[in-house]
């Protein structure tokens, strides 16, 4: 029974360290010593580590480095989002997934994780590098009752709120690049994908797709990527917990998402700003119509990209490139 293991994990992670006898997991679950000694094996079994200290009881001293639902949700602070999570080993996207899955009707806040992409995307059907087990390769649906003309602002909400996850767990300063990329002294970290299914009543679903890169070698980049790519591990030279930061992300996703539900877009645009690097600088942006090269002068209150080129005139760019 996988949800009596999960909440065993649950219980001895929120113990800290502290021997909880077999007895008193027994009482509060239910279920017999014998039966609280075979969850405790197969905990063992999928990495947990587990002593049985004489006469305590049974104490955690290390989880497996996974991101499955029995290690991420235990410690997760949010009301709504991860409350439900998919866990698969390798998957071509967990964009696909999550697009089947929010046709399925599951609700607000489901997240979709793997170890692997073996079919990664970014914009315009690009490919996004996703080496196993090094990163979060995640899509969340959420389902806000907005327009859908303001889709794209959670792009740079997410974007504001997977930095704040990285700079809690790790201590590192990210930047943001209009619209969807975090970058770690200049090179890129994150990069996000929000995609919807929509129809005449508006929004059903926005799927957002993050893919970090936690632990990666420079070596575990495709050669493609290789020298515009960077992750946590190789910027802090230390491994970095993915369940932590999972954890972080669906925690500000969820109270920014409510400050935007609550009070607007503004707040945020301001906390977006205040990471961005494109703002105020000269930078060239490439569509795929066209290539303007200009001042960014800021955001709108949409996303859109106000871009003022030489001759003075203002553009509003939905979707682009950016080179600075
Ligand atoms: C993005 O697209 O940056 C959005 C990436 C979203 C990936 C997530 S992972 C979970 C979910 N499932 C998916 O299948 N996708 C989402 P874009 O701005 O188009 O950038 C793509 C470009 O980034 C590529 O053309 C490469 O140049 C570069 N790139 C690819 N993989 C990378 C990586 N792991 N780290 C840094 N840069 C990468």
């Amino acid at each position: 029974n996988i949800t009596v293991t999960n909440k065993l994990a649950q219980r001895l992670m929120e113990a800290s360290g502290e021997p909880v006898s077999g007895q008193q997991l027994a009482d509060e679950f239910g279920i017999s010593r014998t039966s609280v000694w075979k969850h405790i094996k197969d905990l063992q079994e999928k990495g947990y580590e587990i002593t049985s200290v004489k006469k305590k009881g049974y104490v955690l001293s290390d989880i497996p480095d996974s991101l499955e639902a029995s290690t991420i949700q235990p410690l997760l602070k949010t009301q709504l989002l991860g409350k439900t999570i998919e866990y698969i080993a390798s998957t071509e996207s967990t964009q696909i997934i999550a697009h089947q899955l929010a046709q399925t009707g599951v609700s607000h806040g489901t997240a979709v994780l793997a170890e692997e992409q073996t079919a990664g995307r970014g914009r315009m059907a690009r490919k996004w590098d996703s080496a196993y087990g090094k990163g979060i390769w995640m899509s969340i649906i959420l389902r806000p009752d907005i327009p859908v003309q303001r889709a794209p602002q959670f792009t740079l909400i997410a974007a504001v709120a997977v930095v704040r996850a990285i700079e809690e767990v790790t201590g590192l300063r990210p930047d943001i690049k209009w619209p969807n990329d975090i970058l770690v002294n200049g090179k890129k970290c994150t990069g996000i994908l929000t995609e919807l299914q929509s129809d005449a009543d508006g929004i059903q679903a926005l799927i957002i797709g993050i893919g970090l890169n936690a632990n990666q070698e420079a070596d575990d980049f495709s050669e493609e990527v290789r020298n515009i790519a960077t992750s946590l591990k190789m910027e802090t030279g230390k491994h970095v917990s993915r369940q932590e930061l999972v954890r972080s992300i669906l925690f500000y996703l969820e109270q920014y998402t409510e400050i935007y539900i609550k009070e607007g877009f503004g707040v945020l645009k301001l906390m977006w700003e205040s990471y961005s690097t494109t703002i105020g600088k000269k930078v060239r942006a490439r569509m795929a119509r066209e290539t303007l090269e200009g001042i960014a002068e800021g955001i709108t209150d949409d996303g859109v990209l106000q871009l003022r080129t030489a001759d003075g005139k203002l553009h509003g760019i939905y979707s682009a490139d950016i080179e600075m």
